[in-house]
Formats: structure tokens, C-alpha cells, sequence
């Protein structure tokens, strides 16, 4: 199956965040929105699981109280994403409008590879047929100690009001809840996914003030956003006369 249905117009750039719990992704996502939006240049965030109405009823089930084994869990991630590609990135991107995630691919093969220690080849086939062929422009990790990611949790549920005491909700245990061994494989995955990677990601220390993050992804931005202008104009001009006319 074809996946591309760009024409020779400028696609939008698609940017994703990475990252264990508290690392800080969603505030640098919103932060990255604004910067684009400010720019002059249209943007959308999404997260994942979520963002369309079949993700929304899923991440409610994956944050939910009732308990899952961790098939059922990966399937109902990858269900979540393959909606979201097929009904709103690809139309999306196609419309030269940029789409900034909160996390994608990466997180399934971080959390379920090597957190729950599932089967990888696994999951990069499910990867690939949610996906069809989508991958990110720039992947975002932001990189923060297992024992921190853990702290910044505990003190963000203690800020939300719950009880340190209370028995936690099955949702919350999914992965707030791992033991600080779950922590570290999943952030020892995801530093082996960006060495695998390195054209694709770009790694950022995460225990840095959020405005000095910000600058360091606004800068890469920046350099793509030339890069993918300078290609749509060079393909504009090696057009022939009736493409062109077909554009018009
Ligand atoms: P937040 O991104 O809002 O934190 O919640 C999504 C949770 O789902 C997050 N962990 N917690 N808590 C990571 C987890 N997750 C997966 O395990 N696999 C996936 O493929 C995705 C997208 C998220």
C-alpha cells in the first residue's frame, strides 16, 4: 500500500517527544506549539494514546482501573496508534501542517519491549502496520535518571492530592508503579533506540531548566524548518510546465 500522498507541495514536519514519567515532554510539546504557532507556522499536538475519539475511550481503559494482560495492553496501544496515523496524521502532514507528538512508536518499544520484556521483533511488526511507513522527522528524548523520573512522579501525584498512603488505582500501577528495575530498562531502551538512530533523534538532558530544553529543541526545529523549506523549493523549480499547471 502506497502511504506517501504528498505532491511536490511542502509536507509538515513531524516531531515526537520521548521519554520515562516527569521528564518533562508534555511541557516542552505545548512549549514547542506556541514557538511554531508564534512563527507563523501551523502546528497541531497530539498524544498518544489519545487525540481521536477511538484513542480518547482507549487511554481511558489503559489509565483505568481494570487490569490487562500485557498483550491486551500492547494491541490496545497499537489500536490507539493506528487510528490516529490513518484519520490524522497523514491528512494532516499532506496539508503542510507540522504535528508535534507526545509520544509515538518509541514509547511501545521502551515500555512494553523493554519494561515488559515483550517480544521486539514483535513490535516492530505492529509498529509497521500501525504506522504505514510514518516515521518522525526529529525524535526529542528527554533523558532523565530512573530515580528521578520516579521522584518527579511521586511529587506530582503528592501536588494532585493523592494519598502516599492509599492503595493505587490498576491504572496508575500499570507504570508509575514498576519497580525502579522497570524504570531502568525502559530508559536503557530507549538510550539503545537513539544510538541506533542517531540522524533521528536528538537526546537532551532532561534535568536542565525547561527554558534552556526549549531553546536546544527550538534550534533543531529551526534547522529542519529550513531544510524541509529549501526541498520544497528546489522541487518546485524541476517541475515541468504542466505539474506545475496541475498545482495552480
Ligand atoms: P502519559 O504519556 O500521559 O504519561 O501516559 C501514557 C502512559 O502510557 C505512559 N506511562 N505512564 N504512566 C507511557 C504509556 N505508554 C506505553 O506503555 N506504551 C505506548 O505505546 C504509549 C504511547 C504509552
Amino acid at each position: 500500500m502506497s502511504t506517501r500522498r504528498t505532491g511536490p507541495s511542502q509536507r509538515g514536519l513531524f516531531i515526537s517527544f520521548e521519554g520515562g514519567e516527569g521528564c518533562g515532554k508534555t511541557t516542552q510539546t505545548r512549549l514547542l506549539l506556541q514557538r511554531l504557532q508564534g512563527a507563523g507556522e501551523r502546528a497541531v499536538l497530539v498524544k498518544e494514546p489519545g487525540s481521536t475519539p477511538l484513542g480518547e475511550r482507549l487511554r481511558e481503559l489503559l489509565k483505568g482501573r481494570i487490569g490487562m494482560t500485557p498483550t491486551a495492553e500492547l494491541l490496545l496501544f497499537i489500536a490507539a496508534r493506528a487510528e490516529l496515523v490513518s484519520t490524522v496524521l497523514w491528512p494532516t502532514l499532506d496539508q503542510g501542517v507540522h504535528v508535534i507528538a507526545d509520544r509515538f512508536t518509541d514509547s511501545t518499544i521502551a515500555y512494553q519491549g523493554y519494561g515488559r520484556k515483550m517480544g521486539l521483533e514483535t513490535i516492530h511488526d505492529l509498529n509497521r502496520l500501525a504506522t504505514r511507513g510514518l516515521k518522525p522527522d526529529v525524535t526529542f528524548l528527554l533523558d532523565i535518571p530512573a530515580e528521578e523520573s520516579m521522584r518527579r512522579t511521586r511529587s506530582q501525584r503528592l501536588l494532585d492530592g493523592a494519598d502516599p498512603g492509599r492503595e493505587s488505582e490498576a491504572g496508575q500501577e500499570r507504570f508509575e508503579e514498576q519497580p525502579t528495575a522497570f524504570h531502568q530498562r525502559l530508559l536503557a531502551g530507549y538510550r539503545k533506540l537513539a544510538a541506533a538512530e542517531p540522524e533521528r533523534f536528538c537526546v537532551l538532558d532532561g534535568t536542565q531548566p525547561v527554558e534552556a530544553i526549549a531553546g536546544q529543541v527550538w534550534l533543531k526545529t529551526g534547522t529542519l524548518l529550513r531544510e524541509s523549506k529549501r526541498r520544497a523549493r528546489r522541487r518546485v523549480r524541476t517541475l515541468d510546465p504542466e505539474q506545475t499547471a496541475r498545482l495552480l
